[in-house]
């Protein structure tokens, strides 16, 4: 592989989206060829995954083996047509969401068997394993106050309750503390601030010989 392929990560919230295109905006402006993308989603297949999982209602009663595997159908698709093609082409590729959202969110909060949810991932990213896995890190409480000043209603995931959260957050530092490939950056501060830190380390990471 000759790009750069880097995941955001994390709890709702806690502005993996905002930090990712100031991260592209800072790439392209420096000349970097950028791809932006998230998942579920991506493609035209994953968008369709996308709003089948997420706009419902809790109500919706979705089996947890069906929930994950319409992730994974979506980064199967995501991962073919368009993320190893723009690696192999020397892109830098910008995820939000990639398969840790799957260790945790099917994994951890809804307690498929670790060794499934590995299955399946490694049979969704054909090999295909980010570089660099940056994780804004906030508190549950923090995250929920955020949700609640968005205009928009919450969706089908954001609907659990609290516990799930802490799951997920638990989760997520976890999985930081066992690989060197997440950058685990403090949430709480000012935007500029975040992206200035993810700057350095990408240029340590990536710029610097
Ligand atoms: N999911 C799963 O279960 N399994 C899987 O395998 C995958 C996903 C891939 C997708 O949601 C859902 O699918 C997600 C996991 C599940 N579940 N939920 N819920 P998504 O990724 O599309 O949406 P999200 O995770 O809920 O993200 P989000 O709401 O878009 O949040 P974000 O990207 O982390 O944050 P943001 O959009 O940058 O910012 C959120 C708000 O915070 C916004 O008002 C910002 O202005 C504000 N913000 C951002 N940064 C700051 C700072 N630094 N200070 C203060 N306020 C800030």
């Amino acid at each position: 592989m000759s790009g750069i392929f880097v995941t955001f990560e994390g709890i709702e919230a806690c502005g993996k989206s905002t930090q990712l295109n100031m991260l592209a905006n800072w790439l392209r402006g420096s000349g970097q060829d950028v791809i932006v993308t998230r998942e579920p989603g991506g493609t035209n297949l994953g968008e369709n995954i996308r709003n089948l999982l997420l706009n419902g209602s809790k109500d919706d009663i979705f089996s947890i083996r069906a929930e994950i595997l319409l992730f994974e159908a979506s980064r199967a698709q995501h991962v073919d047509e368009k993320i190893l093609p723009a690696i192999k082409s020397g892109k830098i590729v910008l995820c939000d969401r990639f398969f840790d959202s799957t260790v945790v969110y099917q994994g951890v909060a809804r307690a498929i068997d670790p060794k499934t949810v590995q299955f399946l991932n490694e049979f969704a990213i054909s090999g295909c394993i980010p570089h660099m896995t940056v994780l804004p890190n906030i508190s549950v409480a923090e995250s929920f106050r955020r949700i609640a000043r968005k205009d928009s209603s919450r969706d089908r995931i954001e609907q659990e309750d609290e516990s799930f959260f802490e799951k997920i957050r638990d989760g997520y530092l976890k999985l930081a503390k066992e690989s060197a490939r997440f950058f685990t950056v403090d949430g709480i501060d000012d935007a500029e601030t975040i992206h200035g830190k993810i700057r350095n380390e990408f240029t340590k990471r990536f710029f610097k010989s």
